[in-house]
């Protein structure tokens, strides 16, 4: 198994993939007839192992070339991936990583890629593209302009003035579908679908208050031709996608004998469930396992508030602790017992789902967080902590709130991410902490990080929670005194056994 130069590993290219070896599955389909029916932007590893896998199952078991994928990055850390990928023919590798078994296949239906800030027009144009039906994205939780408690669209922040300024050299994901839109209702075009891929109640929705709020903002010709033109489903996805490391490549070259440059990792577990409303049509994902349905709305808050929650839930306390990967952290007895109290008091909040047995979906989340081959990072759970907290557990902590119920696991979870954002752990190590949103706990930060009030007053994530309940400011309180006097390990060993005596 040799390259023509041979080099070994095979570097993946569209003219290695007869090298490889037979047990590499990979793309028998003609990716020169593949059409861009989905422009996606944001390709990230969550992209690559998600929906271009869903998109790869597609074109490999039907006739069709209609959906392939064509690429778009908008941020400074794409252009890397952008590289890598143009290098491979845009070919790149999925290594899905279960406790038992590794496998390693090639994905082949991202067909092409652009880094934006190099290629504004080049980008708008393929947006506009008659192919292009869907426009997808995935640009994190804390992306969308929306401020979390209010819904409130950020009008003032600079990225949407600057693009409000430059509609034809946009930097966010709203100045160029705008842009696009734009030109499709000028030259008569027809309408596409926005799909969010992203971990947000209702992510549709949400992309449709900001994209018709930054409309309006351009004019409102604009805004309605959006509003009729544009559908904007809803959708929740799951996969867990550790962030790709270099040890990473090195199994790959040494156990698949492929140098890939831009490979994802993921567990092979995948679900999808989508709203079924798209303007110009859409790929047969049901054929693939998706759940096409008519209101996602229970799916995603059963997941965003248990699995995504379970991640917050522990990750900020593992770090404390200085465990790396999830694994290690639930299997920290301690941690695995606060994850299970973190889910049975969410567990109230959630109603029951057709076909979904809440016990058993939560013993599934502690088996998948409990995977330690896919070695995923507690940092990369950590990280954007200002918009998860708002996301995943602020909504939980708000219901039960409302029912007059007194959580005690949850102020426990907001006292150890404010505790973390201390920046040093148990043994006195500075964590790294990465968060977009921490402009947000400036005033909380600067007074010592040891006054709960100044934390949860910060409306744009807790709304009103601080003045409607005062109890919730004293529990958070108690618990991050204690966790500064006592550490992690004892204030978390008292909360729970608190919760185990209720
Ligand atoms: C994680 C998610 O970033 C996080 O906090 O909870 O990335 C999670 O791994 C995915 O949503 C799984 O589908």
């Amino acid at each position: 198994m040799h390259s023509p130069a041979g080099q070994y590993p095979v570097p993946l290219r569209a003219s290695t993939l007869g090298q490889l070896a037979d047990t590499i599955s990979r793309p028998w389909y003609d990716r020169s007839r593949i059409s861009h029916g989905i422009v996606h932007i944001g390709v990230g590893g969550f992209n690559r192992s998600h929906l271009a896998v869903y998109l790869d199952d597609l074109l490999g078991s039907s006739e069709s070339n209609r959906w392939g994928e064509f690429g778009v990055g908008l941020l400074p850390h794409d252009k890397l991936t952008h590289s890598a990928l143009r290098e491979q023919d845009f070919l790149y590798g999925l290594l899905n990583v279960d406790s038992n078994q590794v496998r390693y296949r090639i994905i082949g239906s991202l067909t092409g890629h652009l880094y934006a800030p190099e290629s504004s027009e080049e980008v708008l144009e393929k947006l506009c593209s008659p192919d292009c039906a869907i426009v997808s994205m995935t640009v994190t939780e804390g992306g969308y302009f929306i401020e979390d408690a209010s819904g409130r669209f950020l009008a003032d922040h600079d990225d949407v003035r600057h693009d409000l300024e430059h509609p034809d050299h946009p930097i966010t994901w709203l100045g160029y579908v705008a842009e696009a839109a734009h030109r499709r209702m000028l030259r008569g075009a027809a309408p596409f679908t926005l799909l969010s891929c992203d971990n947000l109640q209702a992510n549709g929705t949400t992309a449709r208050n900001a994209l018709l709020s930054f409309g309006e903002a351009r004019n409102s010709a604009l805004r309605k031709w959006m509003e009729t033109n544009i559908s904007f489903p809803n959708s929740m996805v799951d996969r867990i996608t550790p962030r790709t490391t270099e040890e990473n490549r090195a199994t790959i070259a040494e156990k698949f004998g492929v140098l890939d440059l831009a490979p994802v990792v993921s567990e092979s577990y995948r679900q999808w469930v989508l709203e079924d409303n798209f303007s110009a049509g859409r790929p047969a994902w049901e054929l693939q396992g998706a759940q096409m349905t008519t209101d996602v709305a229970p799916y995603e808050k059963t997941k965003m508030r248990l699995l995504n929650g379970g991640h917050s839930a522990i990750g900020y306390a593992a770090d404390l602790l200085g465990h790396r990967t999830i694994a290690d952290a639930v299997g920290d007895p301690l941690l695995c017992e606060l994850l299970n109290r973190f889910m049975a008091e969410v567990r109230p909040t959630l109603q029951q789902l057709p076909g979904v047995d809440l016990d058993a979906y939560s013993v599934s989340i502690v088996k998948r967080f409990s995977n330690a081959a896919i070695r995923d990072q507690v940092a990369r759970i950590c990280s954007g902590g200002c918009a998860k907290i708002a996301k995943f557990i602020v909504p939980s902590l708000a219901d039960l709130l409302e029912r007059r119920a007194s959580p005690s696991v949850l102020p426990f979870v907001i006292a150890s991410w404010l505790h973390y954002l201390r920046g040093t752990d148990e043994d006195g190590r500075a964590l790294i902490i990465s968060d977009p949103g921490l402009e947000h706990m400036q005033l909380f930060l600067a007074a010592g990080a040891s006054d709960a009030r100044l934390a949860l007053s910060v409306r744009p994530l807790f709304g009103d929670l601080a003045f409607t309940h005062p109890q919730l400011v004293s529990a958070v309180q108690s618990v991050l005194d204690e966790l500064r006097s006592n550490g992690v390990r004892a204030t978390l060993t008292e909360t729970l056994a608190k919760v185990q005596t209720r």
